[in-house]
């Protein structure tokens, strides 16, 4: 695909997502936790969760009018989770994407709040859809969702993450790390964009092993690029594994095998996307880059 076409339709994506966050979190009372939540969310961050969900439920002809609510709910999950690991309690990181964490250009209640508040939101956001539609698959759209973000997924995984600290882990904890830290929020955009665009069973069965490679190999990325790049490039400190005394892909199997896993990863998830034919050529091209991301 022309890369030209593909920036494009790519800002426009961005643009339709970033206008209804937008409306979604328009200041009311009491300002401040609204001014928290949208400084967080407007910070700069890639619309991954949601590009994801609006590409996967255009694949087989749905429209993004119906999934943009559950994009953005994607969007505030995502967020509030990296408001909360910012904290003190967390990774204590004073900087993201460049800029103050919440916390450090608030205050510790203000942020923690804020987090609350966008986990909060995105639910209110994907109720009234269910509510307002009635149709079963934006239930499944809402339980996919709810899942990955719950102790069975990103939660159970941050749990994990922060308890095996300063400890030697085995690979199978770690993967469950990777898969439920970082991968269930990348398989859920997959899996509601494919049921509410018109996906079977078997094809969003197929979206969930695209979504976990994806993920996981996202993860790799992130831990070879928190050795391998610089502070100005990420926006946030490098070496922070090794700061927080974190195992990862690259400190337990050397940075030649993250590498070459990511790869395999990456081509088996492509290869089920591009078996969707013609209409996923979108999101294939974008998976692509994702590997090569810089930041
Ligand atoms: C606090 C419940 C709770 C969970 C936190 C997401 C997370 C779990 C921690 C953040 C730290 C981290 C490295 C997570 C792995 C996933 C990841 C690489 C997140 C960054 O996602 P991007 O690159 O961020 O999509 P942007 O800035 O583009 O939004």
């Amino acid at each position: 695909m022309d890369n030209i076409i593909f920036e494009k339709k790519l800002n426009q994506y961005i643009d339709y997502i970033n206008n209804r966050l937008s409306e979604i979190l328009s200041i009311e009372y009491p300002p401040k936790i609204y001014e928290a939540m949208r400084y967080s969310v407007f910070a700069g961050g890639k619309r991954l969760r949601p590009i994801l969900a609006i590409m996967s439920c255009e694949m087989l002809g749905g429209n993004k009018e119906e999934i943009i609510d559950f994009a953005c709910a994607l969007e505030m999950i995502h967020t509030y989770s990296l408001i909360h690991d910012d904290l003190p309690a967390m990774d204590n990181d004073d900087f993201r994407r460049g800029a103050p964490t919440c916390h450090k250009k608030f205050d510790e209640a203000t942020a923690i709040l804020a987090g609350d508040a966008l986990l909060n939101k995105a639910y209110e956001v994907m109720i009234d859809n269910v509510i307002l539609k009635k149709e079963e698959k934006f239930q499944k759209a809402m339980k996919y969702i709810s899942d990955a973000a719950g102790v069975k997924g990103m939660i159970g995984g941050q749990v994990i993450d922060v308890i095996s600290e300063g400890k030697k882990i085995d690979s199978d904890t770690l993967l469950y790390i990777h898969k439920n830290k970082t991968a269930a929020l990348i398989t859920a955009p997959l899996k509601a964009g494919g049921i509410i665009g018109g996906m079977s069973d078997d094809e969003i069965k197929l979206m969930e092993k695209a979504g976990e490679n994806i993920g996981i190999a996202f993860q790799i990325k992130d831990d070879i690029l928190d050795v391998t790049s610089t502070t100005e490039v990420l926006g946030k400190p490098v070496f922070s594994d090794e700061k927080n005394d974190k195992i990862t892909y690259v400190t337990m199997f050397g940075i030649e095998k993250a590498e070459k896993d990511l790869k395999i990863l990456m081509d088996d998830a492509l290869g089920i996307i591009d078996g969707f034919g013609e209409k996923s050529k979108f999101l294939y091209e974008y998976i692509k880059k994702l590997v090569s991301r810089i930041k």
